[in-house]
Formats: C-alpha cells, structure tokens, sequence
C-alpha cells in the first residue's frame, strides 16, 4: 500500500459497528501487565506504574476496557481480565513492532520530539505501519466502547487514533494525552507526514499536554500548518468530508501528569522500606552523601551531561570520591535502536574512566546498574538518597524527580532538576539546572550537597505540599471531569436548530407512496412519535392540544397488535404527554426532550387497552428519572430568576408575553402569540442567558427556547427506547427541530443493522429521508401501517 493510500483509507471500514460493553476505554501502545513465564503456567502481573494507578479505580467502577499491546509479538491472545480490569490486546508483528514501534515511534517521533537531540530518520515504510497499526487500535476500540463511551487515547505511538475513532464511532468522547514533549512548529514542520498527525489529534475533543508551552506549540502548529483557528485553547476543527467526520470544537491544554503521592509516602515510611535504606548506604561503604539518578537509558535524560559534571567535580577536588558516591540505575530501554546502543556505549565508557581514574580500594564513586529493580527497592533507594540528580535534556513531565520528593517523609534531600523537564513547572523549589551549561550543573550540585538542613526542608516541605494535592488521581480525575465539560458544552454550543445539522431539501410525499413493507414485515417495530405537530395539530394554547382522531385510532390499533410498541418522544413533560397522549397504558414515553423516561408501557403487555398500571404513580415526576442534583437544582433556580428579569425589561411596545413551563430538568420559554419585536427581544436575551449559566443544554424550538439542566436529547431518547423495547426496526416522525437530532440516531442505528424510516412533517431543510404536509398525512401512514402490519399478523 502506497503512503497515499494509506492516508484516504482509514475510514471506509466499518461504519458505526455494535458497541461493545466498555463505558471507560483506555487506549496505549502497552497493556499495564507483564507475562510472567517464570511458573508451569504463563501469569499475567500487572506492571506498576503511575497510569494503571491513577486509572484502574476509574476503570472499575465503570467497566473499563484497557487496549493495547501485550508486550509478546505474533501472537493473538484473547481479551482477559487481570486485578478487575478488561485487557484487550492488539497484535503486533514482528515486522510492525521494528516498522510502527522501533522506528516511527520511537526512531522518529521520539526525536524530533525531544528537540532533536538526535536527528529523526523519515522513512515511508515506518510511516504505513504506524497508520496500519494505528488504524488497528481504532478498530479494537469501535468494537470495544459502549455506545456514549468515554475513550482516552494515549501518546505519541497512537496519534491518529483520535480521528479514526470519531470517524468509526462518532458517538463516544474522546480525549488524548501526549506524555512527551510537543515539539515547536520549526521542528514539526519537518515531519514529512505533519499533516495527517495534526488530523489526527484533532480528532479528539481534548487533548492534554504536560506543559502550557506544549499545548501553546500544537496550537500553532495547527494554525499554522492546517489553517485552522483557534481561541484561547479551543481550535476549531472543520468537517472532513472523506473521514466522514462532522465540524467540532478540540481543546488543547495542559494536565500535568503526577505521581500516586499518598502511597508513595506511605511505601516509604513502612519500616522494611527504612531498614533497606540503611542497608544500602552500609552495602556502599556508608559514604556520607549519596547521590542518585533513575532513567530510562535514554539519550533524553541527560546521563552523559550528568557524568560529566560529577567526573569534573571529582577531578576538581569540589567532590571528594572517598565521602560522596553517585548510583545511577538506567533500565534497559529500546536496545535494538541504534542510538540507544551508542547512548548505552557512552555512558558506560563514562562510568568506566571515571571510577577507573577515582577508584581506591574499597572506594568505587559510581554504581552504575543497568537493570531494573522491583518498586519496594526503588523507594528505598530514593529514602536513602540525599541528592536526586535529574539532568534531561528534555522530558514531558519527569515522573522520578517526584517520586523522590513523595519519598522523603522526613523532608529532608535536595533534588536537582533540570528545567527542560516538565515537573520543573511544578517542583520550583528544586535546584532548577541548564543540563547543557556543565559549568552551571556542577555549582548547582555543589550548592545542593552543601544545602542547609532547614532550607532543604523549607524547600521539601513546599514541593511535597504541592505534590499531595496535584497527585495522579487529581491529574485522571481533571481530565477526564474537563473531558465530560466539554461534552456537554458541546450540547450547548451546537443548540439544535435547523442549520446545524446536515439537512437537505426533500420533496413532500403522498401519503399513500410511502414504501411501509419493511417496517410492516419487522420482527420488532417501534414506532416513535412526536406528539406536538404530528399527532396533534399545532395549537396556539399548548395545553389545548389534542390528538387527531384518525391518529388517535391508528396508535391505538397499532399498540394492540403483536410486537408492536408505540411511544412519544416529546419536549413536554412524561406526565402531561401520557394525559394528552392515546393508548398510553401500551405506550412507551420520552419526555423533556430525553430526560424523563417512562417504559411502564412495557409492562403491561397482555393488560387491557389504556389501563395504566396501578403500582405507577404518576404525580412523582421523578419516577423514572433521578431528582436535580444540587447544582441542577441551582441552574434551574437560576432560570426562574432571569424570567422574572426578562419579563421586566420587556420593552413596551408590541404584544404577548413570555411565558414560563416549569419541567422537573428544564423550563421551556414559550413565544408563541408575541409579537415579532418581542419575540426578537425574548430570543436575543435567551440566548444571552445559555452564555451567562453554565451547563445548561439549549434547543431552540417552534416558538420556544427550552434549556435543561441535565444532558439529554430525543436522539438518545430514541437510543434508549430502541434498546428498550429491543426492537428490529424502528420509525420516527417528527415536525420540529429538535427531532433532526432523533433523525440523526436513527441514521446511525440503520448503519448498523436496524430497519428504520425517518418522517419530517412540514417544511424546512431536514435529515429525515421523508417528508409529509401536516398530521393529517401522518393520520394516513399509521393507519396504513397499522393495517398492513394487521394483516401481516393475519388479524384483518
Ligand atoms: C514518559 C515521558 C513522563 C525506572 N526505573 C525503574 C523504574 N522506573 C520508573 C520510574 C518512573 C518511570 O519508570 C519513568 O518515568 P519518567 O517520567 O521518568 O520517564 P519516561 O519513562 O521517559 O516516561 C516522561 C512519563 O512518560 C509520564 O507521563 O513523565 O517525561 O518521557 O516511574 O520510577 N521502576 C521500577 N524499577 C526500575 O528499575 N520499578
């Protein structure tokens, strides 16, 4: 497959498939778990690490899925379930793993991320792997994720995920979050495929960095290289006709990433934890001041610079070897990679002088150690530290410099840090360094050896403070509450009026034209109504409407009829829309426009026509939706204020007057009967009104602005009454605004297998595939309906 290929290709796979059971789907390159083959039988363990912590309560309590890889190349293995969590492992081959991984991810990426500290190599063959791979892990999620799921993709190995997943699903919230660095637009502009990584990310509706500066350079370098625009955070991302994607908004801020501080401290005060300490320091020779480094073996920490200036300060006599020793672990990483060969070669020739020129007997100035150790003897290590050297060149966050800070119980130890790491915006009280400027790195070091006892702790104490609140359940708990903001945000913004969704100009049809066999040939139809406009003539008096007798005596028959389910979709409340409504002991109820439910109807199959269920009581409008939450509560408090102060700044002239509809989640202002200037005025102030209270969701009806305070629409009213009543096949008719949005649903159901027809009534640009004149047609398509459906059954 050519490069270009690969890039037009992602999306005309599967279009919406059946959503999975996972409400919370986490997605990176690795699973958190490791196979232990040590035993008879292969045992999966989990890894430790900051992100399983931060995320494995979250993934319980909502059924999460986590996607990635296993860790084993070739091989498929079956999902699995390890400490309560849903693994799903992608296959990788051994080919993808030296194409998507070693190179692109890791060969390119990681580079040129990093400010090229080494230079990137660009090769087209890496590139069709990481969209192959890539598109994979979209895939996996698609099937994965529950319908409305919230997905969070992570980092650079996975940057088109984003896109692939809201073409695939559009459906599901999807956040994304870089751990590395984002490079500035210079060095960006490099990248041979920047476009379709750019797109890519913009797929998400957050994506999170771990600098202000990162999400600063990603937004320029979306102005710059895809010519898009943006405000404060929020960039403005356009419909892409060939992903199938429609106009959104993503927003692209920092979440600096933190460590699980509590149980770190708590792992450092256990008393096996502080005799190890000791025990260390004794294995070393008791030196008086141990130093310590922790990295990757990788040329971004700084580890040759580092050397550098403890070799310098040994040869300067500003160190003495025979009282200060330096440890530095660096784990394994990456090693069929050149480079990390030739960073792993220098280090260790470093090691190697140094101690070869300032070893005594019984004297070694450096432990170097490449191999990792167990959690418990990491801790130890960084409680018997008195200094943490951190000297990378560049790193996104840094997650060792604070794990030696929530380490220290005894606020004691001094951390050098480097500034090109991300937790130098947080830890400002370290010894901040320019790892490049070896001069300025060994008077920084000197001057934390020889740091005062108080000010160490002064600084400690303050660096800890902050690490206790801005820990790594605080950093899961802020993106992912920002994540669910924007989501309802998007509610907002996208008021459902007639512009705003892809409508078309469809001729009016007949009555009697209109291709009734599938539904009338279904399993399991449901037929979903809106009440006002459809079934009952629009009124100016709401509460004088009724329904058409011909309707009236087609729901009817239509409810009595075998797998058959009639329901109301409405923006009025369950509770007048079952008074107004007919046969509303069989049918099912969708109220205040999604909010309020009532399936009592399922219930009662069997019962008599238009009994209602004696156990149901009606008057608690509350039944089948939960009360407003304080906040709810608040916002609804807040909308009774400003009708109070609307109706007294109504100018004087013209006529009719707003009027208020109290909903148990809403209130609906009606302006039906006013006067054009007035009903100017009213919408000019609503509209204010839906900037001015946060969270509410706004639809702009016929002659009404409603708002709600709980998220909702008729399209997942329709979502959920499908699922309800387990229907095959579904039809929707609907007049009004608001039921594009249920027209829209029902599209994306028949996509995926259901047998549906979406009806308009009236005029105006609609997604509905046909269009009737008034509710007396409607009147005349049930009727036919019912008694197609009728004989179908052979009831004539
Ligand atoms: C990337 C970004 C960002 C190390 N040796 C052992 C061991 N470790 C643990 C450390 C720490 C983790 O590995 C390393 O995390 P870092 O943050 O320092 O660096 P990267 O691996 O490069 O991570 C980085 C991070 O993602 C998170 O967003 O901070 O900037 O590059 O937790 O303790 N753990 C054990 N034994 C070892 O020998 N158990």
């Amino acid at each position: 497959m050519t490069a270009a290929a690969a890039d037009k290709e992602p999306n005309q796979n599967p279009v919406r498939p059946p959503s999975g059971g996972a409400d919370f789907v986490v997605v990176a390159n690795r699973l958190p778990v490791d196979r232990d083959t040590s035993g008879d039988t292969p045992q999966w363990t989990t890894s430790p690490g900051g992100l399983v912590t931060a995320l494995a309560p979250v993934m319980r309590e909502n059924s999460g899925a986590w996607i990635g890889w296993a860790g084993v190349p070739d091989e498929e293995i079956a999902p699995f379930d390890v400490d309560g969590m849903h693994l799903v492992p992608v296959t990788l081959s051994a080919q993808e793993i030296i194409n998507y991984y070693e190179g692109f991810s890791n060969a390119t990426l990681w580079p040129l991320y990093h400010d090229v500290i080494v230079p990137p190599e660009f090769h087209r063959a890496w590139w069709e792997s990481y969209v192959h791979v890539n598109r994979r892990f979209a895939q996996a999620v698609a099937l994965e994720a529950a319908a409305g799921a919230t997905v969070w993709i992570h980092d650079y190995q996975l940057q088109l995920v984003p896109a692939l997943v809201r073409a695939l699903r559009p459906d599901v919230s999807i956040g994304f979050f870089n751990h590395i660095p984002f490079p500035s637009v210079e060095l960006f502009a490099q990248l041979p495929w920047r476009a379709q990584i750019l797109t890519g990310l913009l797929g998400a509706d957050l994506i999170g960095f771990q600098r202000p500066a990162d999400a600063a350079n990603f937004r320029r370098a979306a102005r710059a290289l895809l010519s898009v625009t943006s405000r404060g955070n929020r960039i403005s991302v356009p419909a892409d006709s060939e992903a199938g994607t429609e106009a959104h908004v993503a927003e692209a801020r920092a979440f600096p990433i933190s460590v699980d501080t509590s149980a770190l401290d708590a792992q450092a005060r256990e008393p096996e934890i502080i005799a190890r300490a000791a025990e260390i320091r004794e294995e070393l020779g008791d030196p008086e001041l141990l130093l310590l480094g922790v990295d990757r073996m990788d040329y971004t920490k700084g580890i040759r610079h580092r050397l550098k200036a403890f070799g310098e300060l040994l040869a300067d006599g500003l160190l003495d070897p025979e009282k200060v020793t330096l440890v530095q672990i660096a784990t394994p990483s990456r090693e069929r990679i050149d480079q990390y060969q030739q960073i792993r070669s220098d280090v260790e020739l470093s090691v190697g002088r140094i101690n070869g020129e300032f070893s005594e007997v019984g004297i070694q100035p450096i432990h170097y150690f490449h191999h990792s150790y167990p959690r418990e003897e990491m801790t130890a290590l960084y409680r018997a530290a008195d200094v943490l050297l951190v000297t990378a060149l560049r790193d996104g966050m840094n997650l060792v410099a604070k794990e030696y800070v929530a380490c220290r119980p005894q606020e004691d130890g001094a951390l050098v840090l480097s500034e090109f790491a991300g937790a130098a915006d947080q830890l400002t009280q370290a010894v901040l360094v320019n790892p490049h400027n070896i001069d300025g790195l060994k008077a920084e070091i000197v001057r934390a050896v020889a740091m005062d006892p108080r000010e160490q702790r002064r600084r400690m104490r303050s660096m800890r403070r902050r690490l206790f609140r801005e820990d790594v359940q605080a950093w899961s708990q802020s993106f992912l509450s920002e994540l669910e903001a924007l989501d309802a945000d998007k509610d907002r913004t996208s008021a459902i009026t007639a512009d705003s969704v892809p409508a078309r100009a469809i001729p009016v049809s007949a009555p009697a034209e209109v291709d009734l066999t599938p539904l009338v040939q279904a399993d399991r139809l449901l037929v979903a109504l809106d009440f006002d406009g459809v079934i009952a003539p629009l009124q100016d008096d709401p509460s004088t409407s009724a329904p058409l007798p011909e309707s009236a005596a087609a729901v009817e028959a239509l409810a009595a009829l075998p797998d058959t389910v009639t329901g109301y979709i409405s923006g009025r409340n369950v509770s007048v829309l079952k008074q107004l409504s007919t046969a509303p002991g069989r049918a099912v109820f969708v109220g205040s426009h999604g909010v309020e439910v009532d399936f009592s109807g399922l219930d009662l199959t069997g019962a008599e026509n238009g009994t209602t269920d004696p156990a149901v009581d009606d008057s608690d409008p509350f039944r089948y939706s939960a009360a407003p939450t304080e906040v709810e509560q608040q916002r609804l408090e807040a909308l009774d204020l400003a009708f109070e102060r609307i109706l007294d700044a109504t100018p004087a002239e013209g006529h009719g007057e707003l009027r208020l509809e109290r909903k148990p989640l809403g209130r609906t202002f009606h302006t039906r009967g006013c006067s054009p200037n007035r009903v100017e005025f009213y919408t000019e102030e609503l509209h204010r009104l839906a900037a001015e209270i946060e969270g509410l969701r706004m639809i702009v009806g016929h002659a009404m602005i409603e708002f709600g305070v709980r998220m909702d629409t008729k399209g997942n009213g329709l979502d959920n009454m499908i699922d309800r009543v387990e229907a095959t096949a579904a039809l929707y008719i609907g007049d009004d605004t608001t039921d594009e949005d249920a027209f829209i649903h029902l599209h994306a159901r028949q996509s995926a297998g259901l047998t549906g027809l979406s009806i308009k009534v009236g005029p105006g640009d609609t997604a509905a595939e046909v269009r009737l004149d008034s509710p007396e047609a409607v009147a005349e398509v049930l009727a036919r309906l019912a008694a197609e459906r009728a004989a179908h059954h052979g009831l004539e």
